[in-house]
């Protein structure tokens, strides 16, 4: 199960102690009572695994480690060690006490999300001319805390959309190291699935059917997915006995869910087209002239289809 959305608690370290305590040694009497280490960070890090919002499916506390507290002879606490946390790409950070939002946009990308405390100082740095023998300390301040609720929104280039089992999974293993379950039924894909081709990340988004927007089937949760999605690739599969009538299906969900989604450049693909005959497949095209004049027949069973669209994805990545 793909974990997308999710409220956590985070607590950055706290400050160690600040220690009062004077020097051992007779022959420097003095103030010797070391700082406390600082609280360990909490850092968000970008990483291409999708599932990386897993971890928390059951754990919803983590915490840095506390700076650990000054002692005698001068003796300053460690510092906790930050907690670098893996996010996946295209995680959005809602942070609901502050209510600011970051995101994690690139793989290597670090946000510090919850600053540690500082560690409180030792009597050693409150000595001063007038009081040699300060008995003064700090405690640590503490680390910051935040309920955050991560929200993941892939960042795919291309998004594949269709009614279910027209061949988008298909598709998307056959163009790219995708190894997506493929069967002939419907709903076979139950979660955003990714590849990568050269440059591009394409996303083959399930689950769109007539009344998903109103949550049907597995509803638009996955829309999400493609509302940062520059170009669409439309599915219509060439079994189908009225394409104009599953293409609107789709295009309605899209609206329902976002009108700005019809604004993106979109492909229309007619796919299965080994299935049926060189006719037939004219026909089906002619009845998709009022959508477009541009209408792309793909099988994978037919190489030069399959080179057809590599080409047209290399053209999209060129303008990138
Ligand atoms: N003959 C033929 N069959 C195809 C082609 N592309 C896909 N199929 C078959 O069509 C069925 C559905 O393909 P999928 O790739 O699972 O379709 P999908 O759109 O991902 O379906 P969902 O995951 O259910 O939304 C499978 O049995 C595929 O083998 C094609 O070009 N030609
Ligand atoms: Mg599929």
């Amino acid at each position: 199960m793909l974990i997308d959305d999710v409220k956590i608690e985070i607590t950055a370290g706290h400050g160690g102690k600040g220690c009062a305590s004077f020097n051992k040694n007779l022959m420097s009497l003095g103030p010797a009572g070391g700082s406390g280490g600082h609280g360990g960070n909490i850092i968000f890090q970008g990483v291409s695994d999708l599932n990386a919002l897993g971890q928390f499916r059951y754990k919803k506390q983590i915490s840095a480690p506390n700076g650990r507290d000054g002692k005698g002879q001068f003796c300053d606490g460690p510092d906790g060690k930050d907690l670098l946390v893996k996010i996946p790409v295209g995680t959005v950070i809602h942070n609901l006490d502050t209510e600011k939002d970051s995101e994690i946009t690139k793989v290597g990308q670090e946000i510090v999300i919850a600053k540690g405390g500082q560690g409180g100082r030792g009597n050693f740095h409150f000595r001063s001319a007038k009081n040699t023998s300060p008995t003064e300390f700090e405690e640590g301040k503490a680390g910051e805390y935040f309920n955050l609720r991560l929200e993941l929104k892939l960042i795919a280039d291309v998004g594949f959309v269709g009614l279910p089992n027209v061949g988008k999974s298909s598709l998307l293993n056959e163009i790219t190291n995708a190894s997506a379950k493929v069967a002939n039924y419907q709903f076979t894909t139950l979660e955003p699935n990714l590849g990568v081709h050269y440059g591009l990340i394409l996303a083959d988004i399930p689950g769109l059917i007539e009344g998903a927007s109103t949550g049907k089937g597995l509803g638009i949760k996955f829309l999400k997915h493609v509302e940062r999605t520059k170009i669409f690739f439309h599915f219509l599969s060439v079994e189908s006995e009225d394409l104009v009538k599953d293409y609107d299906i789709i295009r309605k969900e899209l609206q329902a869910y976002n009108p700005i989604l019809l604004e993106k450049p979109e492909y229309i693909f007619i796919s299965k087209t080994d299935m049926v005959s060189p006719a037939e497949l004219e026909k089906k095209i002619k009845s998709l002239k009022k959508l477009s004049s541009h209408i792309i027949p793909i099988s994978i069973h037919d190489w030069d289809s399959l080179q057809k669209v590599k080409d047209l994805l290399n053209e999209i990545e060129k303008e990138k």
